[in-house]
């Protein structure tokens, strides 16, 4: 049973998209779980997480899942706005900027 804090990262190693969201944790100085997926052989846990786009990184917060790192950016930057430092700008047009150039 997923408590509160609960975290987990699906991710693959050498994925950038990843590697920003693992870079953001650290930042924040959140403990997480890895799970290292195989894309090509992709876990239920996965598929049930992110079935649309069935890609990594999924962050699961106690069982949920986020899709898409720079929503889960967003999301970590929300939820935990009080621990660590901020990680997105509070400008409107910074933000957006920031994420757009390493959208994929
Ligand atoms: N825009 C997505 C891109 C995610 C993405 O393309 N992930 C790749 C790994 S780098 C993936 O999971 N590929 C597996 C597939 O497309 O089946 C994000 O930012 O999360």
């Amino acid at each position: 049973m997923a408590g509160a804090d609960d975290l987990k990262v699906l991710g693959m190693w050498t994925s950038p998209f990843v590697i920003r969201v693992r870079i953001v944790l650290n930042l924040k100085g959140l403990a997480y779980e890895y799970v290292e997926e195989d894309l090509g052989n992709k876990s239920a846990l996965l598929l049930s997480s992110n079935p649309v786009h069935k890609t990594v990184p999924v962050l699961l917060h106690a069982g949920r899942p986020v899709n898409k790192s720079q929503i889960i950016l967003q999301y970590i930057d929300k939820v935990w706005a009080g621990t660590g430092p901020a990680v997105l700008s509070r400008d409107p047009y910074e933000r957006v900027v920031a994420l757009f150039w390493p959208a994929g």
